[in-house]
């Protein structure tokens, strides 16, 4: 199994620099399964993961099985931490920094590769 990290896809680049961007995607195109991991304690991260998705469709990526990994939670109060599991429900709710559900984000990467082999538990 390879794991890859990607470029972050949130960033002001200049407009001659989009194009070699698009160029370190390949990796989103080749990948079995994406985990798409935001950081939710962004003001705008729903306009970002609007553009991560344009992105990826851009680059025929998205119908892939995708993960979506709610990241900084730490920084979100309970108000904020409501809103953002009513947006993403099928989301996985963690702090990398905290270490906090990343069990959760395992086993739902896991059950997406099981998804891929069907009858590989069998
Ligand atoms: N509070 C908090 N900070 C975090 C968490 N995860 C990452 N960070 C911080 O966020 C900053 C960016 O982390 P990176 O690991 O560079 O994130 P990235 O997704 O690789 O960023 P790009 O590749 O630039 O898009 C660093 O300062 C991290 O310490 C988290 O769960 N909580
Ligand atoms: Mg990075």
């Amino acid at each position: 199994m390879l794991f890859v990290d990607t470029v972050g896809f949130i960033r002001d680049l200049p407009h001659t620099l989009v194009e070699a961007f698009h160029a370190t995607l390949e990796e989103v195109v080749e990948a079995d399964i994406l985990i798409h991991v935001m950081d939710v304690s962004h003001e705008h991260c729903l306009k970002q993961k609007k553009a991560v998705d344009r992105v990826l469709a851009e680059i025929g990526a998205a119908g892939k099985p995708c993960v979506l990994a709610l990241n900084k939670a730490d920084l979100l109060t309970d108000e904020r931490r409501r809103i953002i599991e009513q947006e993403w429900s099928q989301g996985i709710m963690i702090s990398a920094k905290q270490k906090q559900g990343l069990r959760g984000l395992m086993s739902k990467t896991e059950n997406l590769i099981d998804e891929l082999q069907p009858g590989r538990s069998t």
